[in-house]
C-alpha cells in the first residue's frame, strides 16, 4: 500500500477562486481534487507553492482551431499545436466551434470536428457549434439531439456571405435554444454596411491592410449588437455578444441589462492591447497580421473596455484566437500575394497571451481584482458553458486544472510562444508575470520553461445546460 496520501500535493498556495482568496494545500488524486486545508498528507510528488498564487486553469471559450476554410486558406494551430500553446499559457480547456457549411448536416459537421481532435489535444475540450444553415432539419431534430449529446452553445455570425443569418433566421435558431437550454453566441457586425463601405474603399484604391478598420467601423458592430438584443428581447432568451470591440457597443449592453435584459457578452485581449493604427504599420502589409473582425479601435475605447471588464459588463474573457501564419501562401498572403484588404484572413494568434495579458496588466497593475480575473478567464466560461463546477473553480470535487503564477519580468517574443503562427501582435510588450506551473488533469504540462505532452489525454467534456442564470421553470413546476 502507498505511503501517499495523494499523487500530488501542491503546498501553501494563495488560492484563487472567483469569490474568495485564501491559504491552502491542494491534494490531488486522479486528475481530480481531493482534499483542501492545511497540513495535508504527503504527496507521492509535492509542489511548493509558498508565495505565489494560484487560479484555476482557464477556460479559452473562443479560439479556433483547425477550422476548416476554403483554400488556399488554412489556420496554422489545431488540436496539438493549439492546445500546447494553451497549456504552456495558463489554459487547460479550449472550447472551439464545430463549424456548419451551407448546404452541411450540422452533425457532419461535429463529426468531422471529432476526427480533427481525436488524439491530438493536451488538455481538455468541448465544441461550440456554428450554425451557418438553419434548415428545418437542423432547428427540429439536429440542434436539439446535439444539445442533450453535450453541445450546448452555438455561434451564429451577422456578417461574412459563407455564414451569415438574416434576422428570421436568427429568431429561429433563439428560438431552439429557447426551447432546448442552449446559449447563442453572436458576432455582431451589419453585413450591408460592410459591403457598402468595402466598395467604396475600393473604388478609392483603399484597399491596403489598414483599410480593413475603415471598412467596419465602431458604428457597424453598434447597430448589429442593438439588433441583437432586440431580437433576443422578442423571444425572450438570454444571448452572448462575442468579442466586443468597444465604447459603442458596450453602450447597448449596458443599454439592455438596464431594461432587465440578459444580455451576455465576451471581449478579447486585442481590444485592450491593439489599435487601429497597428494595421498601418509603416503602411506596409505588416498590418495584415493584426487583421481580425472586429478590428481594434483607439486608446478611448481600449479604457472603455478595461473599465468595463473591472465593473462587471462583460462576462468573459476570451481569446479569439484564429491563427493564420503572415508569411504563408496558407495565411495573411493568400496565395503567396499581398492581396485587398477584404481577402486577407480574419483574425490574430492570442491562445496563449490572453491569460499573462489579463493577469499583468489588469490584476498586477491594479485594473481588477484576482477575482474578477478568475471569473474572466475562467469560471464564467465554465458557467456559461455547462461544465461548472468540474470546472472553472478550485474546490473538492473539480478536476486538478491550476495555474501557478511566477512573478517576473517577461518580454514577449514569438520564439518563446508554443503556437505555429511565424507571429505574435504582442511582441516586444513587457509583462509582470507569467505561468509557472499549469496543471491539467492533475499533471504538471508546463513548468514555465518546458511543455511536457499529454499528446491524446485531453478529454472531450460534454457541456451542460448553462448556469449563469436560475433554471427556467414553468409556474406549474414551481408551485
Ligand atoms: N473574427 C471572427 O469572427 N472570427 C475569427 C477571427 C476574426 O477576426
Ligand atoms: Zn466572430
Ligand atoms: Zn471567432
Amino acid at each position: 500500500m502507498s505511503t501517499h496520501a495523494f499523487e500530488l500535493v501542491i503546498r501553501n498556495a494563495l488560492v484563487a477562486t472567483a469569490s474568495d482568496t485564501f491559504m491552502s494545500d491542494i491534494g490531488i488524486n486522479n486528475g481530480v481534487i481531493e482534499q483542501m486545508g492545511r497540513r495535508l498528507g504527503p504527496g507521492r510528488r509535492e509542489i511548493d507553492a509558498a508565495g505565489r498564487t494560484v487560479t484555476p486553469g482557464g477556460i479559452d471559450s473562443h479560439c479556433h482551431l483547425d477550422q476548416p476554410m476554403a483554400p488556399p486558406t488554412k489556420m496554422a494551430d489545431d488540436f496539438d499545436t493549439g492546445t500546447r500553446a494553451a497549456a504552456c499559457g495558463g489554459t487547460t480547456m479550449v472550447i472551439p466551434f464545430a463549424c456548419q457549411f451551407k448546404g452541411q448536416s450540422l452533425k457532419a459537421a461535429v463529426a468531422d470536428y471529432h476526427q480533427r481532435a481525436n488524439g491530438k489535444a493536451h488538455v481538455d475540450y468541448a465544441f461550440h457549434l456554428i450554425v451557418s444553415d438553419p434548415t428545418p432539419e437542423v432547428l427540429n431534430n439536429e440542434l436539439p439531439e446535439l444539445i442533450a449529446q453535450g453541445y450546448s452553445s452555438f455561434k451564429i455570425y451577422m456578417t461574412y456571405d459563407d455564414l451569415k443569418l438574416n434576422d428570421g433566421e436568427i429568431l429561429s435558431i433563439l428560438d431552439c435554444a429557447k426551447q432546448h437550454n442552449a446559449l447563442v453566441m453572436v458576432h455582431a457586425e451589419n453585413s450591408d454596411c460592410i459591403e457598402w463601405l468595402t466598395r467604396k474603399l475600393e473604388a478609392a484604391g483603399k484597399t491596403a491592410p489598414r483599410f480593413h478598420a475603415q471598412s467596419r467601423p465602431m458604428l457597424v458592430e453598434r447597430e448589429a449588437t442593438h439588433r441583437a438584443i432586440a431580437l433576443s428581447e422578442l423571444i425572450d432568451v438570454p444571448i452572448l455578444l462575442v468579442h466586443i470591440s468597444g465604447r459603442e457597443a458596450v453602450e447597448q449592453i449596458r443599454w439592455a441589462r438596464g431594461h432587465g435584459l440578459n444580455i451576455f457578452a465576451e471581449t478579447c485581449p486585442q481590444y485592450l492591447f491593439l489599435t487601429a493604427d497597428d494595421l498601418g504599420i509603416d503602411d506596409s502589409y505588416l498590418g495584415a497580421k493584426c487583421v481580425c473582425s472586429p478590428p481594434p479601435r483607439d486608446k478611448g475605447n481600449q479604457s472603455v473596455i478595461w473599465d468595463a471588464l473591472a465593473e462587471g459588463l462583460f462576462t468573459v474573457f476570451s481569446s479569439d484566437h484564429a491563427p493564420f501564419k503572415y508569411d504563408s501562401p496558407q495565411g495573411k498572403k493568400p496565395d503567396g500575394k499581398e492581396v485587398d484588404f477584404k481577402y486577407i484572413p480574419n483574425g490574430i494568434p492570442g491562445i496563449e497571451t490572453r491569460m499573462p495579458l489579463l493577469y499583468s496588466e489588469g490584476v498586477l497593475k491594479g485594473r481588477i481584482t484576482l477575482n474578477k480575473f478568475v471569473e474572466l478567464t475562467s469560471t464564467n466560461a465554465a458557467k456559461a458553458y455547462g461544465v461548472h463546477p468540474r470546472k472553472g473553480t478550485i474546490a473538492i470535487g473539480a478536476d486538478a486544472d491550476l495555474v501557478i503564477w511566477d512573478h517576473k519580468p517577461v518580454e514577449i517574443k514569438n520564439s518563446m510562444l508554443h503556437h505555429e503562427p511565424d507571429y505574435t501582435p504582442y511582441e516586444g510588450m513587457e509583462l509582470l508575470a507569467w505561468p509557472g506551473i499549469t496543471i491539467s488533469a492533475g499533471e504538471v504540462v508546463w513548468d514555465g520553461t518546458n511543455f511536457y505532452p499529454r499528446k491524446g489525454q485531453g478529454r472531450f467534456i460534454q457541456c451542460d445546460a448553462p448556469t449563469l442564470l436560475p433554471r427556467r421553470v414553468t409556474a406549474s413546476q414551481r408551485d
